[in-house]
């Protein structure tokens, strides 16, 4: 019965697609049956997704690319709603991709994201309105004043959040590790002011979109995470709207902050939700037995300190698949980061994802 519940969300586009979805859909029974059987508050869902929404998440969801799209057998997964409720597009809504030039807009292939939410039924979060990556020179190099510059992140921002109408990271990676601001165009032209112009901007395109700051190595307690607890304060006190917290969470294996439950309370208590907005553990290639193992518990601890916060709303995965993950070209050597493996079978942090819902 419960096979045959989920098999009607396979996508019907094709049959290497369709077969890819099948034989997926058992996996993910047989695994999850041998979990059931070990787990003290076993789900009854089997997908990603209905398990998170089932134990009231909004969502569980993943990154992906305008390119990867081509792919039947990845498109098979990905667009299913059970298995994802949410997407997010990895490079299709960043500066560079939407005004290349200064107010020349370009929204084609944030387009396609934006439309296969649509189309598959899934959330979509925007990524991301400010950013000192894959910005265009003529942001970066324009010599532009603090009146020009707030001026050309107001519009930016508020033309993005109008146009896409969703959940967005206004804000990506502003701080150092050290809790200092970073030092971009953006801090040297206009000091911490951006920050306020961009959420204002976002806010007025949009009343509804929730809106982020989003940034890595906030998992944990430290000089990091208390550089954002501070600015939520002072952007609070400032009536400036600010609405969540996104925990890139890029994890290496073995190597997780501790507390990170309590870490995610501590920011929900300001008045903020928290999602874990790119999750990925990598490791040292080759991926043997005994790092696979790590990574399972590693997944398991990440999501069960969601799980176990009501304010952690959410999420997602920075992409699903072994196949395109960015690991491998950032990192040398490194790899093997997702639940899916290169082949898009499950790997053992598929169960490790299972479990953190079940404990
Ligand atoms: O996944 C993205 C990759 O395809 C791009 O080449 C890269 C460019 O910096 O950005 C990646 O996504 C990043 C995200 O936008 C912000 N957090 C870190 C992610 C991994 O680098």
């Amino acid at each position: 019965m419960v096979v045959r519940v989920r098999l009607i969300y396979c996508n019907l586009r094709d049959i290497i697609g369709l077969t890819m979805c099948y034989l997926s859909r058992l996996a993910i029974l047989l695994s999850t049956i041998s979990l059931a059987a070990a787990a003290p508050q076993a789900v009854a869902a089997t997908e990603l997704n209905a398990i998170a929404q089932q134990l009231g998440k909004l969502y569980f969801g993943t990154a992906t690319d305008n390119p990867e799209l081509t792919d039947a057998a990845y498109t098979a997964i990905l667009n299913d709603r059970n298995m994802f409720g949410q997407i997010t597009a990895a490079n299709s809504m960043k500066w560079d991709a939407t005004e290349p030039a200064r107010g020349q807009f370009t929204f084609a292939a944030g387009d396609v994201i934006a439309n296969l939410a649509k189309t598959n039924g899934q959330l979509l979060r925007g990524h991301n309105c400010v950013w000192h990556q894959q910005l265009p020179s003529w942001v970066s190099n324009g010599g532009f004043s603090k009146a020009d510059l707030l001026s050309i992140v107001g519009t930016h921002c508020g033309t993005l959040v109008g146009h896409f109408k969703v959940a967005w990271d206004v804000v990506n990676e502003i701080f150092n590790d050290d809790g200092t601001i970073r030092q971009d165009v953006f801090s040297q032209t206009t000091g911490m002011d951006f920050i306020a112009t961009a959420f204002r901007a976002a806010r007025a395109a949009d009343p509804n979109a929730k809106l982020y700051a989003n940034d890595f190595n906030i998992e944990g307690p430290g000089v990091k995470a208390t550089a954002y607890q501070n600015l939520i304060r002072t952007l609070k006190s400032q009536g400036v709207p600010i609405d969540g917290i996104g925990m890139q969470s890029h994890f290496i294996v073995g190597e997780l902050p501790a507390n990170i439950k309590q870490n995610i309370q501590d920011f929900v208590n300001l008045g903020v939700e928290v999602a874990i907005t790119e999750l990925d553990v990598r490791m040292t290639l080759p991926a043997t037995a005994a790092l696979l193992a790590q990574q399972e518990k590693d997944y398991q601890t990440v999501i069960q300190a969601c799980n176990e916060v009501p304010g952690c709303i959410g999420v997602t995965l920075w992409d699903f698949t072994d196949k395109f993950s960015w690991v491998p070209g950032t990192f040398a050597g490194q790899g093997a980061a997702c639940p899916w493996d290169e082949n898009l079978a499950l790997k053992p942090a598929f169960t490790g994802i299972v479990n953190g819902f079940s404990s």
